[in-house]
Parts: C-alpha cells; structure tokens; sequence
C-alpha cells in the first residue's frame, strides 16, 4: 500500500495546482448541477477568506424553521456536563440517528458549495448537534473548532462549520460571538484575547453563519427570558478523523434513509486511494 508520491499537497502541505485546477472545475459542475449562482459563491468566498466568517442570511424559511424546531425540542432533555458544553444548554449528539431533521441544513447547496472550493473531494461531516442555550447561561469559553488537530498555526483550516439560527439570534439570547479575521493568527492562548472583539452574529431564523475552523468564536450568554435554539454542522478534510465515530454512531440502517450526499458526508465515501476504504474497497458499497 505505501506510495512514495505525494497524493494531493506539494512538500510545504500546499494542494497541488492540478489537484485545485480539477477541484475547482469539479466544485464549477456541482454547482451549476445544483443550480447555485457561481458569482453568489465567489463572493461569500472572498468574504470568507478575508473575514473568516460569512453570514447566509435567510436560506430557510421561519416557518420551515419552526417545523424543525417542534422534531428537535423534543430530544433536548440534558443539560451541558462543564463549562464548554454550557451547565444551561442542551445539546442532541448523534443526530441523525435519532432524527433526520437537520439533513436539509447539512445538505444545503450553498454550504456544500463552499466546502467544495475549501476542501478536497469527498470531505466530511464531523459533528452535528442541536444546541439550546437557556435563559442565564453564560458565555461560553473562546475556542476555534479545528483546534485539536496538533498542527500548529497560522495554517488553512481543516475544518468549516455552520452554525443555524433555529431561532433568531439576537444580541441578547445567545447569537453566537465571532472574532472576524483572527482566522489568520498564529497560537495564541484564550486568555490573551480582548473579549470586546467579539461580534455577534445577529440573525434571523433560517440563516446560517458559515465560518472556518481556524476562527475564533464562542456562544453568547443568553441574557433573554427565552431559549435560543441553533443547529451546528462541522465539516473537515477527508483525511481528518471527524469528531464524533459516525460510524459506531449512525447505524446502517439508519444511513441508508440519508440522501446520497449526507452518505458521503457521514463517511460512506473515501479520499483516493487510500483513506477510508472498507475491505479495500469504496464503503459507500456497504449501503447497497
Ligand atoms: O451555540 C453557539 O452559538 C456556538 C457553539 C459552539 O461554538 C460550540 O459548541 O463549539
């Protein structure tokens, strides 16, 4: 199995100009298969690589929100168990195993459009939740979510996530907190960061705020007398191992009710040639 070559980076971990000249032309099909604006996406890109984060505002109605809204409250029975998962929001883990609600949002031609143009075919999902931040809750400690992958920084990110306002995220109940550009910064410990940098990601219902792994960002304390509902999916590199064991986690069964695309996202694909086969082999043939 060993290969001398490099697959897809140059030696300074670069991806290889023909490996980005096909990716690109790949991510150029998709998007027009999947009727995106490629202007639309050039944009929220520049955006991204510039700020770190961009904001899709609206993709989903309120009321489909809401829909959603009334699967997920359900699932939402614990509270946090330390300070980062938060002692006053619930979180649902495994998702998609108990509910098939959040795929339209995993799924959305938009973000999937951007993930083509960040990362290497055939990337991941490697975490989603549903996160209720309750009335009281504090803010959450500052991280960036690619942040245990031992790679120092400044580096690209390995990771992207989405975070979803299931609710409106206002000021007050909890939006989510962002340093616009910190992206770029090299190591820096959480205690050395001016917190009145924070900005938040002020939305309605139905948005998303798309953001890099390499960001640094927090949930806001809710000072409202409501919850404020979100709804998060990472994605990282397919080389990258995702956060949660999808594959212990989300049963066959359970996988094969998935799109095609959500398959893939949960593992049921493989980076050429060697990571992520089963039996040598492509494990979306598991689901067949
Ligand atoms: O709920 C939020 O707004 C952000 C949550 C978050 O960043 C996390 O739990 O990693």
């Amino acid at each position: 199995m060993g290969m001398k070559r490099r697959v897809f980076t140059n030696p300074d971990g670069s991806v290889r100009a023909d490996v980005a000249a096909a990716r690109e032309a790949a991510a150029a099909a998709r998007e027009e298969r999947r009727g995106v604006d490629p202007a639309r996406v050039a944009s929220l890109l520049e955006e991204l690589r510039t700020e770190g984060r961009v904001i899709l505002p609206e993709l989903f109605t309120r009321e489909r929100m809401q829909e959603i809204k009334a699967e997920i409250r359900p699932l939402l029975t614990h509270d946090g168990r330390n300070e980062f998962e938060g002692f006053r929001t619930r979180r649902i883990y495994s998702v998609i195993q108990k509910t098939l609600a959040l795929n339209p949002l995993v799924e959305h031609p938009l973000v999937l459009a951007l993930l083509d143009r960040l990362f290497l075919p055939n990337y991941l999902l490697s975490q989603l939740q549903a996160i209720e931040i309750q009335p009281g809750e504090e803010r959450q400690p500052l991280h960036h979510d690619d942040a245990f992958y031992p790679i120092p920084r400044p580096r690209p990110p390995i990771g992207a996530a989405t975070i979803w306002a299931v609710d409106d995220f206002t000021e007050e109940n909890g939006a989510t907190l962002l340093i616009p550009r910190s992206h770029s910064w090299g190591d820096v410990e959480p205690a050395e960061i001016d917190a009145s940098r924070l900005v938040p990601a002020v939305m309605p219902s139905g948005s998303a705020i798309f953001f890099l792994g390499t960001l640094w960002h927090c949930a806001g304390p809710n000072r409202s007398d409501r919850p404020r509902m979100a709804a998060t999916a990472q994605y990282c590199e397919p080389w990258a191992r995702q956060q949660e064991n999808f594959g212990l986690a989300i049963s066959r069964e359970r996988a094969r009710a998935c799109s095609e695309t959500v398959q893939g996202l949960l593992g049921y694909s493989m980076l050429f040639p060697f990571i992520g086969f089963v039996d040598g082999r492509d494990p979306k043939r598991l689901l067949e």
